[in-house]
């Protein structure tokens, strides 16, 4: 097997510079200070990521700091808001917070209100954006905070009592100071409110600027990713310094830093499409989404041919690396591990608390970083094909993912499988998985997902027959026939080109889900979503191009 990333471009790691600071983890800001931008000092945040996603909470909470806010625990005294997602009541927000009553002074808001203060860089008033709690789980004393029938905001109130108390600095996260570090990371990626909108709302713009302007611009092709043919993607004339910084990306990445893994990647987009080879330290800074400290990184390589900063990372990377390839291990999991002082794979297996799933991960590691050559990918969709022709000969079935966008090899094997007539499938999800659990072919069950609507998936393990077969990852979704074109788009990727596709349809005012292609979405005045739309008919993956404006582009045209 080859090693990956790290492993394989750091075989001696040098002593890192920061080590003492005992976090083990590459260097941390120093807290800006305070400045006219403090724009949220006044607020001491809670931040609910049930729901909005422990990625998303994390960029959140970052922000909060960055503007001056605090974050603090549910049950702080002085706390001000209680951020939680759109789908999340105020009783389940106050049972997953574990709060008998909503805290005397807190106000229980949408995390769409954070979003929005985010994105005009000011304190938008709460009103319209509050969770509804029932009526016995206010504090009684405290019944000014449920919005009012007029909607008037208590925003200015609730500032002058957090203004009014002591700081709670105990309870709040504040980035280390790192006081002896003449080379701090400030400012070093620039992650603007619309990569917080990409993240927020999964709309990604194809061009690294973040071009989000919901136009119909005659351009179109120069914007979107899903309207260019990815054959076209252009050479890269940095890969001298993107490799080099694609190493630094994956380190903040298997250290859970997602902002500045994102900073990073936006930064490497960027340089990936420029159309030369950047020479010059303004030329690196005109560039939409590189700022000054990227720019003198950027520079370091030209010049240098080398960045130090990558004889600085943490020693514990490449053992984070190791452990997050485990399948079902994220960063969080590896970090304890790492801190439980666990540095090799038999360490992992004998004294490490593993999930089901990363059981399976760890017992497969070496097969499931393997990539699978194009041919073992036909065979194994053609087990799936054949054993349900078994139950079935109408049922339709294609591999999608990689395989289709035509890659001479893929990291799994993504099985659709439907019936034209639009209700064979049903039933045969479960039918379909215990024949090939009875033929021998799945060894292995990751995940069996049914609550999706009408599809239904499955990720699990499976093995061809005969000798020196490797375990492969099989992923299989069935869908009713009326949802086939979406979900095969969907299924045939790439993520990043659906990313594109979906944010493009968001501005035509449609929604494009594995589903449907749904139009005159109702959204109120924040984006968020009040109405399901009308799923428009679209037999054919052509149909959904086309609705959208777009040129059809064939499966190997969407390989960005
Ligand atoms: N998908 C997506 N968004 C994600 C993950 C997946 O839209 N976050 C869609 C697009 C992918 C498809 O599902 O193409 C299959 O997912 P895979 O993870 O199997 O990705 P690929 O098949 O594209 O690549 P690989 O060769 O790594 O399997
Ligand atoms: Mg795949
Ligand atoms: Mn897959």
């Amino acid at each position: 097997m080859e090693p990956r990333g790290i492993l394989k471009a750091f075989p001696k790691r040098k002593k890192m510079r920061t080590e003492s600071d005992g976090s083990g983890l590459l260097k941390i800001p120093k807290k800006e200070k305070a400045e006219a931008g403090e724009w949220l000092s006044t607020l001491q945040v809670h931040v609910l990521p049930v729901g909005i996603g422990r990625a998303r909470a994390e960029i959140f909470e970052k922000q909060i700091i960055q503007h001056g806010g605090q974050i603090c625990s549910p049950k702080a005294p002085g706390i001000t808001h209680i951020v939680v997602d759109e789908t999340v009541d105020g009783e389940r927000a106050l049972r997953l917070l574990k709060l008998p009553q909503l805290p005397l002074g807190a106000q229980l808001v949408k995390s769409a209100w954070l979003s929005q203060c985010l994105q005009e860089q000011k304190l938008v008033d709460t009103a319209g954006f509050h969770v509804i709690i029932p009526n016995r789980f206010l504090n009684k004393t405290d019944m000014s905070f449920q919005p009012g029938p007029s909607g008037t905001s208590v925003l200015s109130s609730v500032a002058l009592l957090a203004q009014s108390q002591e700081p709670h600095s105990q309870l709040s996260i504040q980035p280390q100071a790192n006081s002896d570090d003449e080379d701090s990371d400030e400012e070093e990626v620039q992650v603007t409110p619309d990569d917080l909108e990409a993240l927020i709302t999964g709309r990604y713009p194809s061009t690294p600027e973040g071009d989000t302007e919901p136009s119909l611009a005659p351009n179109l092709s120069d914007k979107w990713v899903c309207a260019q043919p990815s054959s076209q993607k252009m050479t890269n004339h940095n890969l001298h310094i993107t490799e080099k910084l694609e190493v630094l990306a994956k380190a903040y990445a298997v250290q859970g830093d997602r902002w500045r893994t994102l900073g990073y990647s936006k930064a490497i987009n960027a340089l990936k499409s420029f159309p030369k080879p950047v020479s010059s330290y303004q030329e690196a800074c005109g560039i939409p989404g590189i700022g000054k400290r990227m720019a003198e990184k950027i520079m370091e390589i030209v010049e240098s041919g080398h960045l130090r900063k990558l004889d600085h990372i943490s020693d514990s990377v490449p053992v984070l690396e190791l452990f997050s390839n485990i399948w079902g291990v994220g960063a969080k999991t590896a970090q304890m591990w790492y801190q439980q002082g666990f540095r090799t794979l038999e360490d992992i297996q004998s004294q490490a608390t593993l999930s089901t799933q990363q059981a399976i991960g760890l017992k497969h590691y070496e097969d499931f970083l393997e990539r699978i050559p194009r041919e073992e990918a036909a065979e194994i969709e053609k087990t799936v094909r054949e054993t349900a022709h078994t139950l079935n000969p109408g049922l339709l079935s294609v591999a999608c993912g990689s395989y289709r966008r035509g890659k001479a090899t893929c990291g799994d094997v993504d099985v659709l499988v439907t019936h034209p007539d639009g209700r064979s499938h049903q039933g045969i999800f479960s039918r379909l998985l215990d024949a090939l659990r009875k033929r021998g072919f799945l060894t292995d069950d990751l995940v069996s997902q049914d609550d999706n609507g009408q599809q239904q998936k499955y990720l699990g393990v499976c093995q061809l027959p005969g000798p020196g077969r490797h375990h492969r990852r099989l992923d299989i979704i069935v869908v009713p026939y009326s949802e086939f074109a979406c979900a095969l788009l969907y299924f045939t990727g790439s993520a990043y080109f659906n990313r594109s596709m979906r944010a493009l349809a968001k501005t035509k005012g449609m929604s494009l889900s594995e589903h449907a292609l749904s139009t005159a979405i109702v959204r109120d005045g924040h984006g968020v979503k009040v109405g399901p739309g009308r799923a428009l008919p679209t037999p054919t993956e052509k149909d959904v191009f086309k609705l959208l404006g777009l040129p059809y582009r064939e499966p190997s045209e969407r390989d960005w």
